[in-house]
Formats: structure tokens, sequence, C-alpha cells
């Protein structure tokens, strides 16, 4: 494995500009920046053939900090925006970086459309089962039973699976990780960045503030160890017994295939329009000529 050099991740970050950071002590989103900074300097993406796309929330503010071409766009649009990128500048390397609610509420339309034309997108959905930002609501991830500020007797309910939901859609990369797992989170991050198509990543993340303190796991070494517990890679999870894999949440690469990319096949469409186009020009041309000669054919024989 490549070695990477200590404050690496300082050549991406825009430190001298808009630190501090507005994240809580604790919080998973700041150690997903460094897996994925990481991740990026190992393929060698140069800085500026990445465009990172976020939408609001607490997860949505990492585009701030990082020295990439960035858009900090609004709630639940973050999908639309790095479409419309992707299809203007498709060399780009356009990531999203969504929380739960941003990526399954309030645009789970543009998630599951992402997914189904298989655009070339990296979207990495940092799922900490609330709105962090706004204090504590319920999302779309929130365990069923679970509290929030609109659930205060326990979430009545059931949960989204977002890789589940990715896979069905059509996207031809799912995996699902944690901030605790940072190896694996950086190799995973490598593996979407390197894929052709729609790559979703559903990274768990702790939020001691808004989630923790409503269900009884206030400090963030509680949460890491809860992700540590309660996931289990893949390899291990077709080991487990049927009973013992339903307390389990899998980790790892779920979804690796090859499925044509929307961009690919826009981009095959306008070719086969232009062709079109050429060829009814040309049989415009010619038939013009046809029209000339046959009008000095007439011309002549009338002289005769
Ligand atoms: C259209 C719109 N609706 C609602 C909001 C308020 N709002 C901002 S962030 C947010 C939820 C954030 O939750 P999530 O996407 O899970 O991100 P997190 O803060 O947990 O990282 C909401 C509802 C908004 N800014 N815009
Ligand atoms: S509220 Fe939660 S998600 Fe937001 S910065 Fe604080 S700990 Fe992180
Ligand atoms: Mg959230």
């Amino acid at each position: 494995m490549k070695k990477i050099p200590q404050k690496v991740i300082h050549r991406y970050l825009r430190h001298d500009k808009k630190f501090p950071h507005v994240w809580c002590p604790g919080c998973g989103i700041g150690t997903i920046l460094g897996d994925f900074l990481r991740a990026v300097y190992n393929i060698g993406i140069p800085k500026d053939e990445i465009v990172m796309v976020s939408g609001i929330g607490c997860s949505g503010r990492m585009p701030v900090y990082v020295d990439f071409n960035t858009l900090h766009t609004t709630h639940g649009r973050a999908i639309a925006f790095a479409t419309g990128i992707k299809f203007s500048e498709p060399r780009l390397k356009v990531v999203v970086i969504s929380g739960d609610g941003d990526a399954a509420a309030i645009g789970g339309n543009h998630l599951i459309h992402a997914a189904r034309r298989n655009i070339d997108l990296t979207i990495i959905i940092i799922n900490n089962s609330i709105y962090g930002m706004t204090g504590g609501q319920a999302s779309p991830t929130t365990p069923l039973g679970d509290y929030a500020t609109t659930a205060p007797f326990g979430s009545i309910e059931p949960e989204f699976d977002l890789c589940k939901l990715a896979e069905s859609a059509g996207a031809s990369f799912v995996a699902r990780t944690t901030a605790y797992h940072t190896m694996e989170a950086r190799q995973i991050f490598e593996a979407a960045l390197n894929k052709k198509g729609c790559a979703v990543v559903e990274t768990i993340a702790q939020c001691p503030v808004s989630y923790g303190k409503m269900n009884q796991q206030s400090s963030a070494i509680e949460m890491l160890k809860w992700q540590k517990e309660n996931t289990v890679s893949i390899k291990s999870f077709d080991k487990l017994s049927p009973e013992k894999r339903q307390d389990k949440i899998v980790r790892g690469i779920i979804v690796d295939k090859d499925r044509e990319e929307f961009t690919a096949r826009y981009e095959n469409l306008i070719k086969r329009l232009q062709k079109n186009e050429s060829s009814k020009e040309k049989s415009k041309q010619q038939a013009g000529e046809n029209q000339k000669k046959s009008k000095s054919k007439s011309k002549k024989e009338e002289k005769k």
C-alpha cells in the first residue's frame, strides 16, 4: 500500500481562508473528509479536475474547506447541480457530498434518478441518522424506535437502507463504510472515484450532538465503538449464521458492475443526430444538384 506522507491533507484544504470549521468536537464528518482527501492523493487526481458539490447541512459544509472546484448549493439539490456540471464538462470528476436528509429526504428523487441513469458521479452520503445542522429532526435513516426532536416518543417510521435503494435504482457501484474504519473508507473512496458510472458510498458517521444526546450516546468514543461492534465486512457477514446476520450492518463494496454511463450515452445521441443532420444535408444538396441537371437537360432539348 502506498505510504501517505503526514499532513498530506493540508495540500487540499483552504486552511488560510476558511478555518476554523463549524463541526462540533467528536463529529465524524472531519474524519471522513480526511479519508477522502487521502484517497484523492493516492489516485493522484489534480485539484483542478475535481468538482465537489454539496447541499445544505453539516456534511454539506465540506466543499467550503477544500481547494477543489466547489459548489455549495441548496438543500437536497446537490445531485441536480452535479448532473449539470457533468453534462457540460464530462471530463471532470464530480463528487457529491450529501447528508442523509439531503440525499434521502428532500433529495431522494435526485438520488434515485442519478442511479437509474447511471450518471458518472461519486456520491458520498454521510449518514448520521439525523438532521444534524437543524438540531436533530428525524431523517429517513433514523432507526425505527430512535429518538429525535420530531420523534420524542421514538420514531415510528422504518428507516431506509441507502445501499439497497441505490442498488435497486441501478447504480453501478454501491458501498458502505463508517467513520471508524478509516483505512477501509479511504480504499472504498478510491474505488468509487475510479468507477465510471454512478458510485454511491454510504458512510456511517457519529453526530454526538444532535443524535447521540437524544439516544443515550453522547460521547463520540461510544458512538465509534458502536460502529465497530455493529458493522461487519461482507466477507465476515457471509460466514455468520442467519440469526447473527440480523443484528449486523454490512460494510464493503456491495455492487461493482459495468453499465453504460449516462453522459457517454448522451454524447452518442448527439453524434447520431449530427450524423443524421449531415446525411440530410447531403441528400438535400444531391436533390438540388439533380434538379439543376434536369433543368439544363430540358433546356438543351427545347433548343433542339
Ligand atoms: C429547502 C430547504 N429545506 C430545509 C432546510 C433546512 N435544513 C438545512 S440542513 C437540513 C437537514 C440537514 O440534515 P442532513 O442532510 O442529514 O445533514 P447533516 O446536517 O446531518 O449533515 C435542513 C432540513 C433548508 N436549508 N432548505
Ligand atoms: S451537529 Fe452533529 S453532524 Fe453537525 S457538526 Fe455537530 S456533531 Fe457533526
Ligand atoms: Mg444527517
